[in-house]
């Protein structure tokens, strides 16, 4: 009797781990697509989660990324913010310093979102994890003197587990928050059973609420260029969600347009609306990572995204001999970048 309950236990269990590799995408091959002139860009080799990019063409990439069950290959390290300036013919990256007063010994930055004002000021809201909790910075930019001042931390009880943010205003935005436990095996557990708890906030001085719900795995997000409609990534949902904003910042669900792959981070080309999703292709290798074995990358160019039929090209895929784990994908003038979540970041004219 014993035996046959162990039996049975372990039959189970290895009936939750096949469910779990397919529904991950364990062994899915990522055919080479790659334009022609792609470099490697010097000086980042440990993450580049996310990536912004100003209407002048100066780009911020957000780096060192430590996450629960995302590898690190600087654990100790701080993490930075550093710039492009994508006007140069062959662009460099320099970090940006941050004031005093700011505790740079634990920033640890995941999703960013650029906002300028009416006095054409540049600001920088970063998602941060400090011993892994989750704050808002605002940083405002000084482009001269190439550093972030360090102007206020937002936290707020509904502001948990945030991976990424969209800036709307002044001290508003949308946030996804991209599971509910705080714990890693229960996250992994959510995640596969799907009980989607994730899901969209607004944040102002005046209100914050949940405006968007059940999703897997809410991460990127980003808004069109009429500002009428918002696109957010559901990682393990394998989908992108359109979604309508309202006059109050409620969101309505519009339409899913379905990908047989991770979405993580997403922007849109300002020239033509068009969206890009930064992607990973094998899940369970970015979950389970393995150096002789690691996770690919892929970015997809959707076309025509609030059309009956939106087209989906690939523009970039890798098995991860170049690139590893890609999160976000944005093009400026026939330049793309492409970040990834822990490893190096690809430069590429198209
Ligand atoms: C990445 O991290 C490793 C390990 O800490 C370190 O040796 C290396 O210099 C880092 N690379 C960069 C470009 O910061
Ligand atoms: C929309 O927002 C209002 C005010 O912020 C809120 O009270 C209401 O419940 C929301 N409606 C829906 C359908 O979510
Ligand atoms: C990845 O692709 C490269 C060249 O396209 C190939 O040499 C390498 O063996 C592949 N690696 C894996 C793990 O499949
Ligand atoms: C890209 O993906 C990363 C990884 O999850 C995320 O933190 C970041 O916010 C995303 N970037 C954009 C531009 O949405
Ligand atoms: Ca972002
Ligand atoms: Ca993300």
């Amino acid at each position: 009797m014993g035996k046959l309950v162990v039996l049975a236990l372990l039959g189970a269990a290895l009936a939750l781990i096949v469910a779990f590799r397919q529904r991950f995408s364990a062994s899915r091959e990522v055919e080479p697509v790659e334009p022609r002139n792609c470099q490697l860009i010097e000086g980042i080799e440990n993450g580049s989660e996310d990536i912004d990019i100003l209407p002048s063409g100066l780009a911020f990439i957000s780096s060192g990324l430590k996450y629960p069950g995302m590898p690190n290959f600087a654990p100790n390290k701080p993490g930075q913010i550093f710039m492009m300036d994508l006007n140069k013919p062959n662009p460099s990256i320099q970090e940006l310093s941050i004031s005093n007063g700011f505790d740079k010994a634990s920033f640890n930055p995941h999703g960013i979102s650029t906002f300028i004002d009416e006095d054409h000021n540049v600001y920088l809201y970063v998602v941060n994890h400090p011993r892994m909790e989750s704050t808002l910075e605002i940083f405002k930019f000084e482009e001269q003197q190439r550093s972030l001042v360090h102007l206020k931390t937002i936290e707020h009880e509904l502001l948990k587990s945030v991976n990424d943010i969209f800036v709307v205003g002044p001290e508003q935005f949308y946030a996804t928050r991209d599971h509910y436990f705080a714990n890693h095996f229960l996250t992994l557990l959510e995640m596969l059973m799907d009980f989607r708890w994730s899901h969209v906030l607004f944040y102002s001085p005046k209100e914050v609420k949940v405006v968007a719900k059940g999703f897997n795995s809410a991460n990127g997000i980003t808004i069109s260029p009429d500002k009428k409609y918002i696109y957010i990534a559901d990682a393990t949902d394998k989908s992108i969600c359109v979604m309508k904003i309202h006059d109050n910042w409620n969101l309505t669900q519009l339409k899913v347009i379905h990908l047989d792959t991770f979405v993580d981070n997403l922007t849109v080309d300002p020239d033509t609306g068009d969206v890009l999703a930064g992607c990973h292709p094998n899940g369970w290798k970015i979950l389970f990572y393995n150096p002789k074995d690691p996770p690919g990358s892929e970015v997809l160019h959707i076309q025509d995204v609030l059309s009956e039929k939106p087209k989906i090209n690939t523009i970039y895929a890798n098995n991860g001999s170049v690139l590893q784990g890609s999160s976000v994908a944005i093009v400026y003038n026939r330049k793309l970048l492409i970040g990834t979540v822990f490893h190096k970041a690809l430069y590429c004219e198209l």
